[in-house]
């Protein structure tokens, strides 16, 4: 996150810290994610470049995490994945984000994935077909670069506030012109001064709604960070209900 606060996790309880374990068995962070049930993680595909050939086995998942390089036991929950689902029409190889999600599954201990506290929760699916109007304020979290091009994630979690755009500006030439299809929002500051930027990917942008907040988007893409007329992209999470569904077993 560019230009945000630190955020407790307590503020954010659905945010969800996504690991990769590399052959030599090191362990590295590689993208956010949201809890949106006990079991199931939403993020981003473009997280996982082998795709479908992906090893679940490799990944873990630690809820209630406020520092990246430090273990706070009694707020953290640590999982092993157990499936990963990532969105057939995913198609990276041209620079294309169309389809910018992927599910993970959680594997249950004692039959039970996430338990709630204070500093771990589910966050709300939105209601199918619910637009948001231009304008409307919302949050994003991650632990993602605080500039762009260092080499280094934010120790701690940050937080950021940022504005949706319509689509059609957007779109506009002077933006992102037709790299932005109908499954994308795009997300900024007026002044440029806050945006999601890399390692915040997979994580939630998160809107209230008739006062809920609600699970609108996921960081997806951008040409850099906090730059002028480059907002953030995020997919839009409503056009995909029904293959959450269909995915999870959860009911939309
Ligand atoms: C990335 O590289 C990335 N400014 C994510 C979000 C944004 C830019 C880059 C949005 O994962």
């Amino acid at each position: 996150i560019v230009g945000g606060t630190i955020a407790t996790v307590e503020s954010h309880p659905w945010v969800a810290a996504i690991f990769w374990r590399s052959k030599s068995r090191r362990k590295a962070f590689r993208c956010g994610g949201s809890l949106i049930s006990p079991c199931w993680v939403l993020t981003a595909a473009h997280c996982f470049p082998d795709g479908a050939q992906t090893k679940a086995r490799r990944l873990s998942v630690i809820l209630g995490k406020s520092a990246l390089n430090e273990t706070e036991s009694s707020s953290e929950q640590k999982f092993q994945v157990d499936k990963l689902f990532v969105h057939e029409e995913f198609d990276n190889s041209e620079g294309n984000y169309d389809h910018d999600i992927a599910l993970l599954r959680l594997k249950a201990k004692h039959g039970q994935c996430a338990k709630e506290t204070r500093s771990v929760r589910t966050v709300c699916l939105p209601p199918p077909g619910e637009s948001l109007q231009p304008g409307i304020q919302c949050e994003i979290a991650g632990y993602g670069k605080e500039q762009q091009g260092l080499w280094y994630n934010s120790q701690y979690l940050r937080q950021a506030k940022v504005v949706l755009l319509s689509h059609e500006e957007c779109r506009d030439k002077d933006y992102y012109g037709s790299l932005i299809t109908g499954n994308m929002l795009c997300a900024g500051r007026p002044d440029w001064s806050q945006d999601a930027c890399e390692g915040d990917s997979g994580g939630p942008l998160v809107c209230e709604v008739a006062d809920r907040l609600y699970l609108f988007g996921i960081v997806s893409w951008g040409d850099g960070c906090a730059q002028e007329f480059r907002p953030g992209v995020y997919t839009v999470v409503t056009n995909y209900n029904q293959w959450i569904a269909e995915k999870s077993g959860l009911s939309s």
